[in-house]
């Protein structure tokens, strides 16, 4: 698949090309329009931004960085959607982005799949694309300049290595919370995690179903689960908010999450930390939804004509309970 050829090629960094730089340039509202006029907005970048939605912690951090970054003070013009976890309003954002002849569109793909065509009128149009967070699964990579956000694949196999090596010394059952169906972290996490416990007999996942990245839902999940099996051990939860919704489903059912009931996540927004300080989850791997700064820096290198990274690999740490403890005072989010 042609996205992960091109994940394996790490940071990459190629020039933005000829076509972009132009686009940006003969748009509407011109980056830079010599008249020296500072501060009238002409000098700004118009950027639109069409956001997957406001379905978890993570989108909220995610959402509150790239507001406080692309910023007009800083040099943009943010036009800001919110898709509410629907593709069709996506493309619906971008096409009406490419109507206003923005600078630069950025987005995060709810989906991987289904992007090609409205990619390539940004491309026709010459407005060149900025991804964030989440990846499409496009064979042709020129549809966008760069991909800025966390190697999924690696997070859900990080879990997966902490629950084989911590808790699968003896025989253990895993239900599995999944995110978004067809969206990149839920398919990149659950090969991750797949891919690192494969090796130990021990660890068995008896279950595993959408939970949609929400707190509702994963406690809905959570719950089908715990009527189903008698016998979970471990639950994987491909975001903290649905495992916090698990907690509701696991503590209504008697039980108590962290002990009887081990919950593993990933993010590490504040809910996730406090609740893994408090014991009630066992370990975090961490995702970084901090991304405007490198947005603002990637759309002001594109919209000036400079080469661009491709890919943009952000840090995550990871943590557990004692970890959590020591972190929370000084967490942004
Ligand atoms: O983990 C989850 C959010 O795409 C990395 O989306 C993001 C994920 C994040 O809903 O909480």
């Amino acid at each position: 698949m042609a996205r992960k050829n091109f994940r394996s090629t790490a940071v990459a960094a190629v020039a933005a090309t000829a076509l972009f730089a132009l686009g940006a340039c003969s748009s509407g509202s011109s980056a830079n329009t010599g008249d020296g006029a500072e501060g009238n907005g002409d000098d700004l970048i118009t950027i639109g931004f069409a956001q997957v939605g406001a379905e978890s912690g993570w989108r909220t951090a995610n959402t509150k960085s790239i507001q406080d970054t692309l910023t007009t003070e800083n040099g943009f013009d943010l036009k800001f959607s919110d898709a509410q976890q629907k593709q069709e309003n996506q493309i619906q954002a971008i096409r009406s982005y490419i109507a206003q002849n923005v600078d630069v569109i950025a987005f995060s793909p709810v989906v991987e799949s289904g992007w090609d065509a409205v990619l390539q009128d940004a491309k026709d149009a010459g407005i060149p694309v900025i991804l964030t967070d989440r990846a499409v699964d496009s064979e042709d990579d020129s549809l966008y300049v760069s991909f800025i956000g966390s190697d999924f694949v690696e997070e859900g196999h990080r879990v997966g290595e902490w629950v084989s090596e911590n808790l699968g010394t003896e025989s253990i059952n895993v239900v599995e919370l999944q995110g978004t169906t067809g969206s990149a972290p839920a398919i990149d996490r659950k090969e991750g995690f797949e891919d690192a416990i494969a090796g130990n007999s021990n660890v068995t996942v008896i279950d595993s179903q959408t939970g949609n990245f929400t707190r509702a839902e994963g406690k809905t999940v959570m719950e089908g689960f715990l009527q189903a099996h008698d016998d979970i051990d471990v639950v994987f939860a491909h975001n903290d908010d649905m495992g916090l919704g698990a907690i509701e489903a696991i503590e209504a059912a008697g039980k108590k999450p962290g002990v009887d009931i081990k919950i593993v996540t990933i993010d590490g927004v504040k809910d996730g930390m406090t609740a893994l300080a408090d014991g009630k989850f066992n370990y975090i791997v961490e995702c970084n939804p901090l991304l405007g700064p490198d947005l603002a820096e990637i759309a002001k290198k594109v919209v000036a004509g400079e080469s661009v990274e491709k890919r943009i690999v952000t840090h995550d740490d990871a943590f557990d309970q004692e970890g959590a403890k020591a972190a929370l005072p000084n967490r942004q989010y």
